[in-house]
């Protein structure tokens, strides 16, 4: 574990779906009808009530699907957390098709859900750096940005937890970012 930015930034490595936080952002797809991963992970934690919500949004929000970059909240069933956000991030595709800006937005959707809804203490798994083909240090960057800046405008979340899967892509994260130059 490590952790900065006067302790309101910390990662970690392990299951998301274990951890106890208020809210847990899930690396969804557009259907929001579940899937592998960390959204896999989640709908399995979480029980069919996850789903049942997720329904309910797409019947009367977003009848074609949650576009990428936007995100949208739920309760988080039998899981610890109280709320799950879901966001869904870009595809990678070789990074000409706007894959950076849309995954900022992710992050960007998710914090200020976060903040309008209370949400005190935050997890983030590595939006689109599994299936969808994200390469982790660009995405490293991005999602460390993005965050540290919403952070030093914004009170809530109070906290944010960045959980990576295994202790390598921890290690990668850190390397990649330069903790130095921020404080909130
Ligand atoms: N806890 C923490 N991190 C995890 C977990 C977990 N339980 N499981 C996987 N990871 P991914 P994406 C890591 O593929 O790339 C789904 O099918 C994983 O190692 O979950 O945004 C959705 O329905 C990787 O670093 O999400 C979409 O179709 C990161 O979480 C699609 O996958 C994200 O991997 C979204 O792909």
């Amino acid at each position: 574990m490590d952790n900065f930015c006067s302790g309101r930034l910390k990662t970690v490595f392990g299951d998301i779906t274990c951890l106890e936080v208020d809210a847990v952002v899930n690396a969804a797809n557009s259907s929001l009808l579940g899937g592998g991963g960390v959204d896999g992970a989640i709908h399995r934690a979480g029980g069919p009530n996850i789903l049942a919500e997720c329904r309910d949004i797409r019947a009367h929000r977003y009848p074609d699907g949650l576009p990428p970059g936007k995100a949208v909240l739920t309760t988080a069933g039998d899981m610890p957390s109280d709320y799950i956000i879901h966001t869904v991030g870009p595809i990678w595709h070789g990074g000409k098709t706007n894959e950076r800006e849309v995954l900022a937005s992710a992050y960007q959707n998710s914090l200020n859900l976060a903040s309008e809804t209370g949400i005190k203490k935050l997890a983030f798994p590595a939006i689109s750096t599994g299936i969808y083909g994200f390469p982790k240090k660009i995405a490293a960057t991005i999602a460390y940005e993005t965050i540290i800046e919403h952070l030093k405008k914004n009170s809530l979340p109070r906290e944010v937890t960045l959980v990576f899967f295994s202790e390598h892509d921890e290690q990668s994260f850190l390397s990649a970012v330069d903790k130095s130059r921020l404080s909130v």
